[in-house]
């Protein structure tokens, strides 16, 4: 799969997905992602890029034309299929159902937001899904682009390793993970639960599974229905 990033802030998230788990997938090519620069498409001698609102209100809106040509100078270079995501506060939720939908895609071409929006006639012409992380306000599209990129490229084949990949996901789906402990054990004065120390597998598998439940009453009823 490769991700095709159009934002004002190339940098932010090359550097980001550049680091750690993503970073390590992108220098073996298992994942791949380009960041372009809406900015390079202006024809303004100033570059610029956004645009009093029509109608009035506060901010700036970007403009059709330079998001246009970077989208269609994306879409040529493409050769297969490709899906484009605007992300936006009034996009539906991300969550790991929509991760799973979206592994499958050859090519995501995630458009990143700026200032009070993006001028809706291109819009419509260009975007297939629109796609919000959260209900609260960010600055920008770039931190849930990141967001997106890291959520769905440990799904795909390559980028984890496989110890990492192969726990979890199983039947504790809808639970949350129980608590880890590692050396000493014993750290100010608190011991590791002794039945993890026990060496009885089916003993530690039954304690483990009682903390999630605990822990998703306590901290996330909703998953319980
Ligand atoms: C006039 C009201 N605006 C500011 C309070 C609207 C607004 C414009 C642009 C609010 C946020 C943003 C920038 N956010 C995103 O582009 C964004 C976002 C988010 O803010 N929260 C969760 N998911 C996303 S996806 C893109």
């Amino acid at each position: 799969m490769k991700f095709y990033i159009m934002t004002l802030f190339p940098e932010m998230v090359m550097q980001t997905l550049s680091a750690s788990i993503t970073g390590r997938a992108m220098d073996r090519g298992d994942l791949l992602v380009e960041a372009v620069n809406i900015r390079d498409y202006s024809k303004d001698k100033h570059k610029s890029v956004d645009d009093y609102p029509y109608g009035g209100g506060a901010g700036m809106v970007m403009q059709a034309q330079p998001v246009f040509d970077c989208f269609e100078s994306i879409r040529n270079r493409i050769e297969g299929s490709y899906k484009c995501i605007y992300l936006t506060p009034q996009g539906r939720l991300f969550d790991q159902k929509v991760a799973e939908e979206l592994k499958t895609e050859e090519n995501l071409i995630l458009l990143c937001g700026h200032y009070e929006g993006i001028d809706e006639r291109v819009l419509e012409e260009i975007v297939d899904d629109n796609i919000s992380i959260g209900d609260y306000i960010l600055t920008g599209g770039e931190l849930p682009a990141i967001v997106m990129v890291d959520a769905i490229a440990r799904l795909l084949p390559g980028v984890l390793h496989n110890q990492e990949s192969a726990i979890g996901e199983s039947f504790t789906d809808n639970l949350l993970e129980y608590p880890q402990y590692s050396r000493p054990a014993v750290w100010h004065d608190r011991e590791v639960p002794p039945i993890l120390l026990s060496g009885d597998h089916a003993k530690v598998d039954e304690w483990r599974y009682q903390q999630s439940l605990m822990r998703t009453r306590e901290r996330r009823p909703d998953l319980l229905q």
